[in-house]
């Protein structure tokens, strides 16, 4: 008997470029971008820019040294940064806020669709005091990953964005699907981005290029910040390889994220029906499904890899699905099917 073919949904980071794609990178025309001579990365960041409403762009290496970019360039070090309790830059990004830009992260609680309560916010910030770190940033995520995919509302970023600037602090988005929210919301990109003084969003998660995220701010944040990528090694020559394919993705690839999302919920709803998942799929905004899975949790999960369903897990007692390019509705119904065999074997 033949192996099932494999339905990744471990991350939408699993995408591979189209046929397309390719041939966009191919015909790309190129030059040595830290000479700012690079034709297809400056188009990109043109287009990052205009999507986001910003001034001015940064291609960078990817979501990870978009944040640490950001940090680094609205902070000195020794300042201290709020951030949700289940941000992305808490929980994966290998302390990078506190190893390399000396910036110290402070959480406050994210509830279970990725809100912060603003007074939380506000009663977190410090004052002036000989003993305590500066408190000069405001990271926030939209869509929140380990809070399902939430889509963050505009009220949301906008009273919070508020706060912080009263208090003379800045505020980053890692909008990483930042497009998924938009979709979500019904909203543009550029009006979710517009409370903050940053946002980076990534190109190697459901616009399905194959690397890199693009950091978007005032010009001046921007000059600073690609300072700071030098820092990091990430002044990359003929990066037009890279851009090309982002070119790509913001042109062909933000309209069809819509197929994930409907992907998402009908994953999500046939899931709920199963014994052993807890899940209410109401809740599911964007392409990203965690539900808990009651019991034996691991076991379910092995069952589903023995069947050729990958997943993850954000935490103990939860597994996470995403939808993204290359999944169809058929591997949706597919992947459902073997989980209800999988879920018996756990039962
Ligand atoms: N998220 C990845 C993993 O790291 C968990 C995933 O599979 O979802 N911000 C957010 C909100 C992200 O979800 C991610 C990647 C990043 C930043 C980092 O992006 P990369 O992987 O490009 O450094």
């Amino acid at each position: 008997m033949s192996e099932p073919r494999i339905i990744d949904l471990r991350s939408d980071t699993v995408t591979l470029p189209s046929e397309a794609m390719r041939r966009a990178i191919y015909e790309a025309p190129l030059g040595d971008d830290v000479f700012g001579e690079d034709p297809t990365v400056r188009r990109l960041e043109a287009m990052a820019a205009d999507r986001t409403g910003k001034e001015a762009a940064l291609l960078v290496a990817s979501g990870t040294m978009s944040n640490l970019v950001a940090i680094m360039t609205h902070c000195e070090r020794g300042d201290e940064a709020i951030c949700g309790s289940e941000a992305h830059v808490l929980h994966y990004e290998v302390a990078g806020a506190a190893g390399v830009a000396g910036v110290q992260l402070r959480p406050v609680a994210n509830d279970a669709r990725g809100r912060m309560d603003p007074a939380e916010v506000e009663a977190t910030i410090r004052g002036e005091n000989v003993h305590m770190p500066r408190t000069s940033l405001l990271l926030l995520e939209n869509t929140h990953n380990r809070c399902s995919g939430a889509a963050i509302p505009l009220a949301d970023i906008e009273e919070l964005s508020a706060i912080a600037h009263r208090h003379g602090a800045r505020v980053h988005i890692d909008g990483a699907r930042i497009f998924n929210a938009a979709l979500a919301l019904n909203t543009t990109v550029a009006e979710l981005a517009a409370p903050a003084d940053s946002i980076g969003f990534c190109l190697s998660k459901g616009l399905g290029a194959p690397v890199g995220s693009v950091l978007c701010g005032s010009a001046e944040f921007i000059a600073r910040a690609r300072k700071m990528r030098k820092v990091l090694g990430g002044g990359m020559r003929q990066a037009g390889i890279v851009a090309a394919a982002g070119v790509y993705a913001l042109e062909r690839m933000v309209d069809r994220l819509a197929e994930d999302h409907e992907n998402a919920k009908a994953l999500a709803r046939g899931l709920a029906g199963l014994p052993v998942v807890r899940l209410d799929p109401e809740t599911i905004d964007t392409n990203i499904v965690i539900f808990e899975a009651l019991g034996d949790w691991r076991g379910f999960m092995r069952s589903l890899k023995d069947a050729g369903v990958l997943a993850s897990s954000p935490r103990p007692g939860f597994i996470r699905m995403v939808t993204h390019f290359g999944i169809e509705r058929a591997d949706i119904d597919e992947a459902l099917e073997r989980a209800r065999h999988a879920a018996a074997a756990v039962a």
